[in-house]
């Protein structure tokens, strides 16, 4: 009985003294299983909607086209080329960093979308 005793109380020490790194590592845990987020970028009359704020890489861009004529969304670094039919919709794994992209169909059409780390 008394073993026993022992045994518990050395389980529940050894329990209590891993609990700080218990805690921090699931809140480590929670941030990284957060689930990524979908952005839209909708692309009307010519032009490419307002620019979504709080990207992070790993969150999906969905870009769509609402015009009657076809676009694309290309990476003036070619880190990407979404050919866009017209109705149609495409989506895309954002990577961190600054990126530019235009249609290459209408080249005046340009954005820039900001995805942080
Ligand atoms: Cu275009």
């Amino acid at each position: 009985m008394l073993r026993m005793m022992t045994l518990l109380v050395i389980v529940l020490s050894l329990a209590g003294g891993f609990a700080p790194a218990n805690a921090a590592h699931a809140v480590k845990q929670a941030a990284a299983a957060q689930p990524h987020r979908v952005h839209m970028i909708v692309i009307d009359k010519m032009q490419y909607g307002p620019m979504p704020t709080g990207v992070r890489a790993g969150d999906i861009i969905e870009w769509t086209n609402h015009d009657i004529l076809e676009h694309s969304a290309t990476a003036r670094d070619g880190s990407f080329d979404v050919d866009l039919k017209p109705g149609a919709s495409m989506r895309l794994k954002a990577t961190a960093g600054s990126v530019t992209f235009f249609c290459k169909f209408h080249p005046t059409m340009t954005a820039t979308l900001v995805v942080a780390r």
